[in-house]
């Protein structure tokens, strides 16, 4: 049986991390969809540094949970025939020991230079200066995620796509999926046929065309997954 399962922010709010659209998601009374964009940037690369920095404080003092971790079991047992797809930028799946891996949206720890194009991982919490300069070229270096209006590394997606398209269960953990391309992925595994399985504790517009509901938190609903499989 080849599995597929794609993660949002809900599978890291039980470790303390806020989500996106829930309590908390907010910052200093910008929305998301404000600060990150590559507009926002070069209008105010200090502030939304400062965002950035914010987040990574918040997720340096976390712990992947238990749902982290049912995924990582659950790559133990499908190995190859198990991928992970998440739009989390924040590490928790890695720190978990998830290997098969591909992050849509970026990651929060790696940066990139506008100047010369290096990218690195970099685990500061706060710089002597905002905006943090390249440690190459002394350019000016950004979150090295994927911007509202920017297109997702290619490599992932089609990786994504072909997944989707392919396997046999398709699970949906902790996602409102309003976002695209990735909210597209379970109706395209919908349509080739696969058993789509969703996890969150509230309704989402996945739900309609979901084959099994588990309506609680991630940390005990993947662990029912692991049953349902
Ligand atoms: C692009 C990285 C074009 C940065 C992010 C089609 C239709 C409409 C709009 C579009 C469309 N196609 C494109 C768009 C525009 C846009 C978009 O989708 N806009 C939305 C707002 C309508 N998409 C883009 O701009 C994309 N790029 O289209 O480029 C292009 C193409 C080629 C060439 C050039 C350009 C880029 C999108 C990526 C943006 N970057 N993140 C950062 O993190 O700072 S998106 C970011 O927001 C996250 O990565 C994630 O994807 C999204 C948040 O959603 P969730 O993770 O689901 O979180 P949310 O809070 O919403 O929901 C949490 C859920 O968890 C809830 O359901 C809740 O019930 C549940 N929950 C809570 N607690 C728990 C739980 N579940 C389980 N357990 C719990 N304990
Ligand atoms: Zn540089």
């Amino acid at each position: 049986m080849k599995l597929a399962v794609l993660t949002g922010a809900g599978i890291s709010a039980e470790s303390g991390v806020p989500t996106f659209r829930g309590q908390g998601g907010l910052w200093k009374s910008y929305r998301p969809e404000e600060l990150a964009t590559p507009q926002a940037f070069r209008r105010n690369p200090a502030l939304v540094w400062e965002w950035y920095l914010w987040r990574r404080s918040v997720i340096a003092k976390a712990e992947p949970n238990a749902g982290h971790i049912a995924l990582v079991e659950l790559e133990r047992k499908y190995t190859e025939n198990f991928l992970l797809i998440t739009q989390n930028v924040d590490g928790l799946h890695q720190r978990a020991g998830s290997k098969r891996l591909v992050e849509l949206h970026g990651n929060i720890w790696r940066v990139k230079c506008l100047s010369c194009g290096v990218v690195y991982y970099d685990y500061s919490v706060s710089y002597a200066q905002l905006p943090p300069a390249c440690k190459e070229c002394g350019g000016l270096i950004r979150p090295d995620v994927v911007w509202f209006g920017e297109a997702l590394p290619e490599d992932a997606l089609e990786l994504a796509i072909r997944w989707a398209r392919s396997c046999d269960v398709f699970v949906v953990i902790g996602t409102s999926a309003v976002v695209y391309p990735a909210g597209e992925l379970p109706y395209l595994a919908k349509e080739h046929g696969a058993k789509v399985i969703e996890i969150n504790p509230e309704s989402t517009p996945v739900s309609p065309i979901a084959d099994v509901i588990i309506r609680e938190p991630a940390s005990s609903g993947v662990k029912k997954l692991l049953e349902v499989l």
